[in-house]
């Protein structure tokens, strides 16, 4: 397959400005009718391509005329043919088999319903197109079906008219007044149910809202309907942006192969991020809906209005829409746990992604198959580079930078050049050494040193900055550093408790400090103000009181996790010698007794300082990742912090048993983890009866997830239980499968392979796929590293067989063998045949071909 080159770049010859399209549903056969309005946008000769890909061409017509075959032609990829002016038109008419659909791009069917999923480059599926987000044009829509088996039929924009044709079947008329690029087309038809609902925007406009669902589910939208209130509040309070249109509509659908898909007016949402009541949906879910509502409705002005010129600026739209996501979902709840999350997120996903052979900056310069491109890197880490502009401005020059984006660029198709030069502008702040950021692939890595001089009273820090990744003549990065210094007291030492922001811009710098009473301890990267690693490592007595004393909640959080971090290495190194450590160290142990006491800590907070850091983290700071050590190694300490702290535990369970709060929840639950670690049976009987009598998904399921790693007869009880109760509920259902694949129980592999037999089980959706298979890959490490490599060879079997029905989930699972670096020589072997099978598979996508490829390199 070819690679595609952002430094090839080349603006369209001709543009589309105008698309008439009428769409009519079929069972067999759907047939798209396009009229397109064309006019020149630079020299270059009179040839026009447009992209094509499993269409069946009816005919072509130009200006009117017919075109034959020998005028024009036509391959598997597209289709060419003369422009007769600087200014014409064209009707194409293309068949298409949506019923077939099994790669979910393009025009597709699920559970019976017509759906679509444009982006990147799906639009091409449905017909004959420009399709490259920089041709942008106005879309006239007519879907035109079967009205008892389609009563709903909804595309982009306003509603412009529907009744019955002659021959009985009905249409409905759609105008989107936007000029947009093909990749945010949508259209639904089905028999849903709506859920309505309005808003009156800053300017007094009635807006329609409306959840279009499976005939049943209108009483679980209720959560997705206040955050698309509240996200449309948010936006015109913080960023000015009102919405325009009449009408915003979300379709929930259960095939879906991303989260959520910002269409113009007319959003498609894999039903996960829709669908919750507290009986069914965690309340994890329930925070993923509010973000991914906001997400996709922010998309509207940072997306939509202001789109990408091409598939490397992903990032324009993604990195700024996480950001506005996650400030607005820090507005709506603890800003200090959501930032602990988004950190643990950005950790678990892009740092391993940014260290290993798919690394790639936030601006890719190349491609094989964009797809593949919509990763941690283009998605979280280009948050954090959004969120380190917005520390470098400030608030408030922040906001003039966006304020002239939004009015320069209205409208167009950009780079991540043009935003950076709007945000620069607007607030007079310099961001060229900054802009590296864009460039540069790689996590840095900093190390720090200090010194006071008692006699002068200065104090000095020297902070280095490397980044391996990108290579030893990399230039330095421009990185945030937020800093705080505290006395032996734990008081701040410096002007205001969000601490000083220090500019680092060179590969080694000193910033000193004067009139400091005293050694201070430093309190580094703040808030995590830079994605960056910190390798110093400061004493655990340094640690322990940055965990007592810091000022700044996210790095109180991490002092402990660090602290945590320290003694599962430990014990981890000392695993197989006579001094093996069976509980983590006394500095520990203290410091976790303190927070079991500490009553005036936010539940949410003090449950997120209270877990354990997770295996893969641990096995991220190894250079050669010791599976089974790092397992037991936290399993001990669960278990002896378990039996330890058993009282405090058990009163904080029992404080925070009952209370409607999702912080007491998740403190209950934290509690319950080191309890059933005990493998006691009464507290095996205590997750029992959690599970039996719970009133809520976030009780059912943790009580389950304990009991599933127990070979106890509660293990089977629960299971089945759960089974018959949801069996009709997919999302529940795709919990049950996860909680599974993720058991460390010796037997869980078994279980894992015959759960691929359940009826329940299909290939053929991406939720039941991911939940089963990518659940295993990303979170069974135990089992997933068999050192018999049935778990690598279990994955390749499963990519294998998805590459032939939708390859773009297929490339998804790829990753976790890709890291086979960071594995013992053994492991390294078969996980690198399994990727070798992989690559001999006959007909392999380019999908599947590029991850596999890159990841053996
Ligand atoms: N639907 C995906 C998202 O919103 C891709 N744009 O991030
Ligand atoms: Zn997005």
């Amino acid at each position: 397959p070819a690679t595609i080159f952002l430094k090839d770049y080349k603006a369209p010859t001709f543009r589309i400005t105008d698309v008439q399209l009428t769409v009519e549903l079929g069972e067999e056969t759907t047939r798209v009718t396009s009229n397109l309005s064309f006019s020149r946008n630079t020299d270059g000769g009179q040839q026009v391509r447009l992209h094509g890909e499993n269409l069946t061409l009816v005919s072509l017509e130009v200006e009117g005329r017919e075109i034959p075959p020998a005028e024009y032609t036509h391959t598997d990829k597209d289709l060419t043919f003369l422009a007769p002016s600087d200014q014409f038109t064209a009707r194409i008419v293309t068949d298409i088999r949506p019923q077939d659909n099994t790669e979910l791009e393009g025009l597709y069917k699920s559970s019976g319903n017509f759906c679509t999923q444009c982006e990147a480059e799906g639009f091409r599926k449905i017909t004959y197109f420009m399709d490259r987000p920089d041709v942008m044009a106005t879309f006239t829509t007519t879907v035109i079906g079967d009205g008892s088996k389609y009563p709903v039929m909804l595309s982009n924009g306003n509603l412009d008219g529907h009744g019955t044709l002659k021959d009985g079947r009905q249409f409905f008329r759609w105008v989107d007044p936007h000029p947009k690029p093909a990749y945010l087309f949508a259209l639904v038809a089905g028999d849903l149910a709506c859920v309505s609902d309005e808003f009156v925007t800053m300017s007094g406009r009635r807006i329609d809202l409306k959840i279009y669902v499976e005939k049943g589910d209108e009483d679980k939208c209720a959560h997705a309907m206040q955050s698309l209130k509240n996200s449309m509040k948010w936006d015109e309070e913080k960023y000015g942006r009102e919405y325009d249109l009449d009408i915003f509509m979300i379709v929930a659908v259960s095939d879906f192969n991303m989260g959520a898909m910002e269409n113009k007016g007319l959003n498609v949402f894999n039903s996960k991020y829709v669908l919750a009541s507290p009986e069914t949906a965690t309340d994890a879910d329930f925070d993923g809906i509010e973000s991914v509502i906001a997400h996709e409705y922010f998309h509207n002005w940072t997306g939509n209005r202001i789109t990408c010129r091409d598939w490397f600026q992903l990032t324009l739209k993604e990195g700024l829409t996480v950001f506005r996501d996650q400030q607005f979902s820090a507005d709506m709840n603890s800003a200090a746990v959501k930032r602990i999350e988004d950190v643990q997120r950005l950790r678990a996903a892009q740092f391993p992604e940014d260290a290993g052979p798919l690394a790639h900056p936030i601006q890719p310069q190349s491609y094989v198959e964009i797809n593949n491109f919509y990763t941690a890197t283009i998605y979280e880490k280009g948050a954090e580079v959004i969120r380190m502009i917005h520390t470098l401005l400030g608030e408030e020059k922040f906001r003039k930078g966006m304020d002239l984006y939004f009015d320069r660029h209205d409208g167009q198709a950009v780079t991540t050049e043009e935003f950076v030069a709007a945000l620069e502008d607007g607030s007079g702040v310099d961001l060229t050494q900054f802009r590296r950021w864009y460039t540069q692939p790689g996590t840095p890595e900093i190390t720090v040193t200090d010194q006071y001089d008692p006699a002068t009273r200065r104090y000095s820090l020297t902070v280095r900055q490397d980044n391996p990744k990108a290579g030893p003549k990399a230039p330095p990065l421009h990185i945030p550093l937020s800093l705080g210094l505290l006395d032996d007291q734990g008081h701040e030492l410096m002007e205001g408790a969000a601490g000083n922001m220090l500019n680092l811009t060179e590969h080694e710098q000193t910033f000193t400090f004067d009139d400091i009473p005293a050694r201070p301890v430093p309190s580094l990267f703040r808030n995590f103000s830079a994605p960056v690693k910190l390798g110093s490592n400061p004493a655990d007595e340094r640690l322990d009181f940055l965990f007592k004393n810091d000022s700044d909640p996210f790095n109180r959080w991490e002092a402990g996790q660090r602290l945590a971090t320290r003694c599962l290495l430990d014990m981890v190194e000392k695993h197989d010698s006579p001094e093996r450590p069976n509980a983590p160290s006394g500095t520990f142990m203290d410091a976790f007794a303190a927070l079991l006491t500490d009553e005036d800590l936010d539940p949410a907070f003090r449950a997120a300082a209270m877990a354990l850091p997770g295996e893969n983290y641990i096995g991220q700071q190894m250079p050669i990742v010791a599976v089974d050590a790092i397992h037991e190694a936290r399993s001990a300490s669960m278990r002896s912090i378990g039996t330890r702290f058993e009282d405090d535990l058990t009163r904080i369970y029992n404080q925070n048993s009952g209370q409607d709060n999702m912080g007491c929840r998740r403190l209950k639950n934290v509690a319950l983890s080191y309890l059933t670690a005990t493998e006691s049976e009464d507290h095996i009987l205590l997750a029992a009866r959690q599970y039996r009598e719970a009133t809520n998904m976030t009780d059912r399921v943790a009580a389950l997830g304990r009991l599933v790693d127990t070979d106890h007869p509660e293990h089977d009880a629960a299971l089945a239980d759960f089974y018959a109760r949801w069996e009709t509920d997919q999302l529940v259902i795709d919990k049950w499968f996860t909680l599974q694949a993720m058991a460390s129980r010796p037997q869980a592999m078994d279980d894992v392979e015959g759960l691929l037999k359940h009826p329940a089980f299909t290939l053929l959706n991406p939720n039941r796929v991911r939940s089963l298979i990518g659940a295993f890959a990303a979170g069974n490490p135990v089992h997933f590293h068999s050192i018999s490599g049935r778990g690598y060879r279990f994955l390749s079997d499963r990519i294998m067989e998805l590459n032939k029905t939708n390859p773009q989930i297929a490339a998804r699972l790829v990753s976790p063998l890709g890291q086979w670096r960071r594995y013992s020589p053994e492991r390294q072997t078969l996980m690198k045949e399994a990727l070798n099978r992989i690559l001999e598979t006959e007909n392999l996508s380019p999908h599947v071909f590029e991850m596999t490829n890159k990841s053996l390199n």
